[in-house]
């Protein structure tokens, strides 16, 4: 049944290697990530890809800049907060992960979510014209400018830049988000030895997915990224605090609690 050397597969064959990928637990574990990854994207790249030209105007972008700094932090908080909603759910539905211990499901997500929010970032990220999907449409890095933060918003893209020329695809995305979380050099776990053997599985689905798509040499530059991630999170989290001094109040009553319980 398996021969092909007609050269086209009989229908026999076809349900033959459906069968096999439905009992290969490898293939049934990147079957269950990549769904998650799809359930819970927030916006579908096909969504992204047809909005990818509407661009702020001059006047939207000139109000943005016109905000006051603490106002412009709080939205952007805000609309961080809301995709890492949506990463806190996808980390939910990776296999192992609500198995284990509470205490290292909240050190995985305060140290990864971030992490997978930028990962992310790439599906939202227009490279012809270096923009972000931003409430609703592309925004540049100027648009960005009462945070006074311009050296993490510039890292931030030049990282976006990076990744998107890897040219990822959906599936690949998926797996190296949960690679991203699943991280088991996390300071503070309690119970190392169990995450380790649930990232073990899903490094093993993700190289599983690259040798299939004849993409290998893809692994050791998803694990270059991965330093790069931790640096933009450790200046994003370095920004926060230099807000946190000028603006105590606005952080203390006005930022989305679960920003706060992750970042400050
Ligand atoms: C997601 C959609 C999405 C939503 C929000 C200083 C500070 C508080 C934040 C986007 C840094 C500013 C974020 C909003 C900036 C780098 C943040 C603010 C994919 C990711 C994406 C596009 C976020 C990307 C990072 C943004 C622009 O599905």
């Amino acid at each position: 049944y398996l021969d092909c050397s007609q050269g086209r597969p009989q229908t026999t064959t076809l349900l033959l290697l459906t069968f096999i990928a439905a009992c290969c637990p490898i293939e049934e574990v990147c079957a269950s990530i990549v769904r998650s990854h799809r359930e819970t994207s927030q916006y579908r790249v096909e969504e992204l890809q047809a909005l990818r030209w509407k661009l702020f105007s001059r006047e939207e972008i000139h109000a943005y800049q016109s905000k006051s700094m603490d106002e412009m932090w709080q939205h952007c908080a805000l609309r961080l907060t809301d995709a890492v909603q949506y990463v806190v759910e996808f980390a939910k539905r990776i296999p192992g992960f609500r198995q284990l211990c509470q205490n290292d499901q909240i050190v995985l997500l305060k140290n990864g979510s971030m992490e997978v929010v930028l990962v992310r970032m790439t599906r939202a990220f227009n490279t012809e014209n270096s923009t972000v999907f931003f409430d609703g449409k592309f925004a540049g890095t100027e648009l960005f400018k009462a945070l006074a933060c311009s050296d993490l918003i510039a890292a931030v893209f030049d990282f976006a830049h990076s990744l998107c020329a890897l040219r990822l695809t959906e599936q690949q995305v998926a797996l190296f988000s949960a690679l991203v979380l699943i991280n088991s050099d996390r300071p503070c776990l309690e119970e190392r030895g169990r995450v380790e053997r649930v990232k073990k599985e899903v490094e093993l689905a993700l190289s599983h997915t690259l040798h299939r798509d004849n993409q290998e040499g893809l692994m050791n530059k998803l694990y270059q990224k991965v330093a790069i991630l931790k640096s933009l999170c450790s200046l994003h989290i370095e920004k926060l605090r230099w807000f946190r001094q000028l603006y105590p109040l606005t952080v203390h009553s006005l930022f989305p609690p679960l920003y706060k319980e992750l970042f400050a």
